[in-house]
Order: structure tokens, then sequence, then C-alpha cells
């Protein structure tokens, strides 16, 4: 097939892909403010704590399956032969990647930055321009919304507007997203297909990029497949494949558009319905999970790093493991903030030990590839991740439902038709309803 041609193919994919992306920007902030807005900051704070050690221990985990796999398998023989021409990859200091990453914490304008991202270009001159890059400044947008939910949900009456609109908002998207997903099936299905039309033959491949391939799926499966369900297991004592099961088409599509921010709103469909989290867990959760949880990714970054070690001969010693363990970690955490992240990481975690940078150029050619199977585990961890922390969280969201007037309770009287005899109580049932949606 002629590009031409590809392109027309893969247009129904590309449709489902603007849709999604549509929705991310309204959902990610509506979601978090109102998910902070139901919690106090106590609870939030608890909770806060509980995901954050979980992104930790999971990202940490990641990052040690990527490096014993990749030590154990060996994929890089030590000679760069077999590949083709390499380029050269523009350098980026780590110190200005990580003052970036602060600066897009909190952006000056938040209409840019739900578009573009700050980044200081360095240029030859060694003269840091501070510009603007393409991209959505998720970060900054988190921080925000964050901050902005705690402070209305702080507010009592005076900010129950804000909180019913931002509710709204939310129960709005939802509904969007709900009629995407009735697209979402066919969209995948040509966005797979589009990308394998337009592959080049696999089975050309380079003996050491198969094998190094293999590697990152071995690895990525061992965490996807054993770790975390074990985890989810241990903790909740719940069976972890029916909880998979439920997350089955958050999962597809997320190799399909291999981005965990596009696919978020299906993400969260898929929680609330299909495995019935708490809705307060899920806005709260997921879309911080999406900005700074990426086990896929931070095990990706480690075992790459030592298969270039490997290609070029080169003996890590324990330090530089260390080294390379927590820099992977923390590109992992960072990616969302830090402008043009793919590469700028790998860049980082490279540099941290003296690795030759333009070697990155070596794997390109599978990038592609692998970026599905890392956003797959990536959408899993973090789903995972609002499952266990929902079970931790049980005894506050139930003692929150008693002080709010049990909303448990609500639910069942609500489907009594015969509790409404006089208008006058309809009226109070709506709004029961609605400040039920509230939470
Ligand atoms: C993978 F919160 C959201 F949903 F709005 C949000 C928006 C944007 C969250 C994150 C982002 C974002 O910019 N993420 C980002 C992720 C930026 C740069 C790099 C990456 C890393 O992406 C993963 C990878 O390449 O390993 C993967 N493709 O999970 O999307």
């Amino acid at each position: 097939m002629t590009y031409r041609e590809v392109k027309y193919f893969s247009f129904p994919g590309e449709l489902l892909m603007r849709m999604l992306q549509m929705l991310v920007l309204p959902l990610l902030i509506s979601s978090l403010i109102t998910g902070m807005a139901a919690l106090d900051s106590k609870a939030s704070g608890k909770m806060g704590m509980r995901a954050v050690i979980y992104y930790m221990t999971t990202t940490f985990i990641a990052v040690f399956i990527g490096i014993i796999i990749v030590l154990i398998i060996h994929p890089g023989k030590g000679s760069k032969d077999e590949f083709g021409k390499q380029q050269a990859i523009e350098q980026v200091s780590p110190a200005d990647a990580f003052l970036d990453l602060i600066r897009n914490m909190f952006p000056p304008n938040l209409v840019q930055a739900c578009t573009q991202q700050v980044m200081e270009i360095t240029r030859e001159e060694v003269i840091p321009v501070p510009g603007q890059v393409n991209g959505v400044n998720a970060l900054g947008l988190v921080v925000f919304s964050m901050c902005f939910g705690l402070i209305i949900g702080n507010m009592k009456e005076q900010g129950q507007l804000l909180r019913d609109f931002f509710d709204s908002l939310n129960e709005a998207i939802m509904r969007l997203v709900a009629i995407i997903m009735w697209y979402a099936p066919i969209g995948i299905l040509f966005l797979i297909a589009g990308k394998i039309v337009e592959m080049d033959d696999l089975t050309q491949m380079g003996g050491q990029l198969g094998m190094y391939t293999i590697t990152v799926i071995i690895g990525l499966l061992i965490h996807a497949v054993l770790i975390l369900p074990t985890l989810y297991f241990v903790i909740t004592r719940q069976n972890p494949f029916i909880f998979i099961g439920g997350l089955l088409q958050a999962l597809v599509t997320a190799l399909g558009t291999s981005s965990s921010s596009a696919t978020l709103p299906v993400t969260f469909k898929c929680l609330e319905e299909n495995n019935r989290i708490d809705k307060r867990i899920t806005r709260f959760v997921l879309p911080v999970g999406a900005t700074i949880n990426m086990d896929g990714t931070a095990l990706y970054e480690a075992l790459a790093a030592i298969f270039i070690a490997q290609v070029n001969n080169m003996e890590m010693n324990f330090g530089q493991i260390i080294t390379i363990s927590i820099t992977a970690t923390a590109a992992s955490i960072g990616a969302a903030g830090i402008p043009q992240a793919g590469l700028v990481t790998m860049v980082i975690v490279l540099t941290s030990v003296g690795l030759p940078t333009d070697d990155i150029t070596l794997i390109i050619a599978v990038d592609w590839f692998l970026d599905r199977l890392r956003t797959t585990t990536n959408v899993l961890g973090d789903s995972i991740g609002a499952g266990i922390v929902e079970f931790l969280s049980r005894h506050e969201l139930r003692s929150k439902d008693v002080e709010m007037g049990n909303s448990v309770l609500e639910e069942k009287e609500r489907k009594k038709p015969y509790k409404l005899i006089s208008p006058d109580s309809d009226i109070e049932n709506d709004k029961h309803a609605h400040s039920e949606s509230n939470m």
C-alpha cells in the first residue's frame, strides 16, 4: 500500500484517537477537582499517601524486573554491525530537564498549559532560551486541579456552586465517553490494523534487536501477569483476573492508542462500571496515575539502558545498576512533566552512567511497538492501583458515607416508588439524588 492508502485505511482509528483526546482535558480537570472536593484534607492525604506508596513500590519492582531480565537473557552481544546507520541525538542536561519539570508544575497560563509545556531550549551557544513546546502540561494541570479541588472542598456552602458545576461537567463528559465507547471497537480495530499494514517485515529484524524485543516483552509480561495480580490478591484477597477481565476494553485501547492519557476516559468507564470502584477513588487516583505512574515505561528505560551497555560491551557495576534504577524510576515519574519526554528521559538515564546517547537510535526501530505494550502495562498498573487504594480506604469511605447521610441507604430508598408521595418529597428526593452523585 502507498502512504496515502495507509492513511485512508487508518482514518477510522485516527478519528477514535481524536475523540478520546478531545475528552481527556475536561475529564482530567473535572474529575480531579470533584475527586479532591469530595474528601476532606485528612482523608485525601491518607489516600494520596497510599497511592504514592503503591506507585513507588510497583515502579521499583518494575525496574528491578527489567534489570534482572536483561541481565539474564543478555540480548546485547557487544557489536553494532547489524544495526543500520546511526544519527546524532540532541543532548540534554539532566539538571535542565529537572528544572523544566518543576517549572511545569506551576503553569503561569492555564489555558496555554492545556496545549503547551515550557522547555528551556538549550542551543549550541550554551545559553538556555525559555520556550514553549507542544503537548499538554499534564503535571501543571494536575497540581492546579488538586489544589483547587481541595480548596472548594473546604469551602462549605460557599463552594457548593463550584462543586456542583464540576460534578455536572464530569457527569456530562462521562456520558460522552459512553457514546464514544460504542465506536471504540471499530476505531481500535482500524488503529491496530493500520499499524500492521504500515509495519515493515518484522521477520527481517536483526538478531539482537529481536532478542531485545523479546526481552522487553517477557519483562512486561512478568510485571503485568505475575507481579501486579499477585499484589492485588495479597492485599484484597479477591481474584485479580476477574478484576482484569473488567478492564479488557481499557487494555485494548491502550494497545491501540499507545497513550495512557488517551485511554484515560475508557479506564474510568471500565473501573467505575465493570469493577464498581468508588468514584471518589477513580476520580482522584486515575488522573494522577496516568501522569506519574508508569511501570511499563520505568521497566523499559532501565532495560534499554542496560541493553545499550551490552551492545557497547560495557560491564555495568553494581553502583551503576543502582544509578540506572533510580534514574529510570525518576524518569517514569517525571515523563509527563518533561517536554518531549520519550527521548529526553532516555538520554538522562544513559548519561547518568556515561553510556553513549546516540545509541538510542539502535532501538528506535522497535519503539512504536514496545510503546504499545508499555502503555498497556502502565494502564494496568494505574487500574490495579485504584482497586488496591479503594480496598485500603474502604473504612474511610464508609465513614464518610455515614457522615454525608449514607448514600447507600439513599440509593435503596430511591428505588421505592411509593416513597414519593407529595411533590415536596419529590423535590427532596431529587436533591438527594444530586448530592449523591457528588461523591
Ligand atoms: C504511555 F492526565 C492526563 F491524562 F491528562 C495526561 C495527559 C498527558 C497524562 C499524561 C500526559 C502525558 O503527557 N504523558 C506522557 C507520557 C508524556 C510523555 C511521555 C509519556 C510516556 O508515555 C509512555 C511511554 O512512552 O512509555 C506511554 N506511551 O503510557 O502513554
